[in-house]
């Protein structure tokens, strides 16, 4: 099953209909998208490209970006979209370990893609295109077929590898297939009951699954229409949301739009479905935009390796602080030692059904790790039943923080301040944030006579990786807390954090 020729389904009978609005002002409609991702899928195709060879995406957000996407599954290639905050160390790993064949970046990065690509077992082909979807990619296209015959694909077949970072600090490619995305897909349209006549507001980066997948897909399967934000901001988000019946956005973004006083129920009165996802969404944050706008935000539970999972229901309770129930065909376990557990007992959730990936790329080994013998994903995540059937995510087995929706994985960034002179040995913790939810931390233990300072961690961290994973604050002290057998207590790091760090 072709995920694109799949999505089709929802749209094939009304080609004239408005697809998508930029806020250049560009509109398209569903026929302008069929002819331009068969531009992409003919022209990735004449350059020789075989089934699941990978092309990677280093973006900023464009309607010419999604038409990139989905043109690329539709040929049957593998998309591997890379988030535009990556700095040059890190998309060295992603091609040395993805070996794409095509590679696709914003204008300023052709030089350092073209020297990392010399380090690749064969460089990959590069084009560019900017924010306004200009550049030697749709110079290309254009000149492309615009007329493509679907291959016919495979549930199996990959269609994206989705980058998630790993515990020890090396990043994982999640290997999603068509059939992945076409469960998913078909669910979430139900569930939330998109139609032709809904409107989403889009104001999600395009390179992970929030803004990806679930954001696009499920409008694709009703052929409704999106109005395409190029970034966050609250106050084009307020200003376009009469004009909207959906919003999808992290915990960030209710945050923010909470903020403005601008925000009154006669600003949100079209608006049918508010979602939240990619992080806890605060109770009180639930709470105060029942109040001011009227609407109970719906809160649902998802992940790379396996889209979405629970919702809270369309109709019915949309309880705060819970993730709902599991979607329709998605089986959910919580476990303590590989018992599974009734209500009100914390343990790990598992997964299975249609949406789990395929594993992680070139990582036999890692995947079977992550799998339970009888076939059940591990998350990762802490989950915990209501009696009456409502999960909640109470916390992480995983050493992971979520800041603003954007992962990030504390090894990574402890290796990174750990070779910087000086410096003894690092912690890095998630601290309660109002804004990103969760704000990285380091705590870090530095030689007797290092004249290293606060600014000079962050400056150093800033040069080598992704600016959101960069700590906010960086506190020194004489020991890191270690319990009996000399592993750092994290916990007990966060809890004084929390209580100490303004
Ligand atoms: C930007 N900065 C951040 C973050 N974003 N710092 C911490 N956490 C962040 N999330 C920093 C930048 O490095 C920069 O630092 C400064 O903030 C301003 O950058 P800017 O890009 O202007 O920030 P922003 O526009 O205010 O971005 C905040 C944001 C954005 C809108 C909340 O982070 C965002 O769009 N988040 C959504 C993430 C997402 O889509 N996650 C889905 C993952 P400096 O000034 O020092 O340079 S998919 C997933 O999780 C699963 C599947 C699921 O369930 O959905
Ligand atoms: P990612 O790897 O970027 O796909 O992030 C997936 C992780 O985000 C999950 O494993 C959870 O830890 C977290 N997550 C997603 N949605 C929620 C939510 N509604 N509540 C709590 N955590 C969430």
């Amino acid at each position: 099953m072709n995920a694109y020729s799949f999505f089709r389904r929802g749209f094939a009978d009304r080609l004239e209909a408005a697809f998508l609005e930029a806020d250049s002002g560009d509109r398209y409609t569903y026929a302008d998208l069929e002819r331009e991702t068969a531009r992409v899928a003919s022209f990735l195709t004449g350059l020789g490209l075989a089934r699941g060879d990978r092309v990677a995406a280093q973006i900023d957000k464009s309607p010419q970006g999604l038409f990139l996407y989905l043109g690329c599954i539709r040929a049957g290639f593998c998309f591997l979209p890379l988030n535009t905050a990556y700095q040059r160390g890190e998309l060295g790993y992603f091609l040395q370990d993805a070996e794409p064949r095509v590679v696709v970046c914003r204008p300023q990065m052709l030089d350092t893609f073209a020297e990392l690509g010399k380090s690749a077992a064969s460089a990959p082909r590069l084009y560019a295109l900017d924010e306004n979807g200009v550049g030697t990619l749709a110079d290309a296209v254009r000149s492309a077929d615009r007329a493509f015959d679907d291959p016919a694909l495979a549930e199996r077949d990959l269609a994206v590898i989705i980058y998630t970072s790993g515990t020890t600090g090396r990043s994982k490619g999640a290997m999603v297939t068509h059939g992945n995305l076409t469960s998913n897909a078909a669910v979430l349209r139900d569930y939330w009951r998109f139609t032709a006549h809904d409107v989403l507001l889009h104001a999600l980066p395009i390179f992970h699954v929030h803004g990806l997948f679930v954001a696009l897909h499920p409008i694709l399967l009703a052929g409704a229409r999106i109005v395409f934000q190029r970034r966050f901001d609250a106050g084009a988000v307020l200003a376009a949301l009469p004009q909207a019946t959906a919003l999808m956005g992290v915990p960030t973004f209710y945050v923010r739009l909470l903020a403005e006083p601008g925000l009154t129920r006669a600003a949100a009165k079209h608006v049918r479905l508010f979602v939240s996802g990619s992080a806890p969404l605060l109770l009180d944050t639930f709470r105060a935009w029942q109040e001011r706008t009227g609407h109970t935000i719906l809160e649902r539970y998802g992940m790379s390796e396996a889209g979405m999972i629970t919702s809270n229901p369309y109709d019915g309770e949309r309880r705060g602080g819970t993730v709902g129930f599991p979607l329709p065909g998605v089986s959910v376990r919580v476990t303590e030692d590989g018992k599974v557990l009734g209500p009100d007992a914390p343990g790990i959730v598992e997964i299975k059904g249609p949406n789990v990936f395929a594993g992680y790329w070139r990582m036999p080994a890692k995947t079977k790790e992550e799998f339970t013998a009888d076939g059940w994903f591990r998350t990762g995540d802490v989950g915990q039943w209501s009696a009456d059937g409502y999960l909640s995510i109470v916390g992480r087995a995983k050493d992971l923080i979520i800041s603003g929706g954007y992962n990030v994985y504390p090894k990574e960034i402890e290796l990174v301040i750990d070779a910087l002179p000086g410096v003894v040995e690092s912690a890095v913790v998630g601290v309660p944030h109002p804004d990103f939810g969760e704000a990285v931390t380091a705590v870090v233990v530095k030689q007797k006579d290092a004249a290293l300072d606060e600014a000079a961690v962050i400056a150093h961290v800033k040069s080598q990786i992704a600016g959101f994973k960069v700590p906010k604050r960086v506190l020194f002290v004489d020991d890191l807390p270690r319990n009996a057998m000399g592993k750092v207590q994290k916990n007990v790091l966060r809890e004084k954090l929390a209580q100490h760090v303004p």
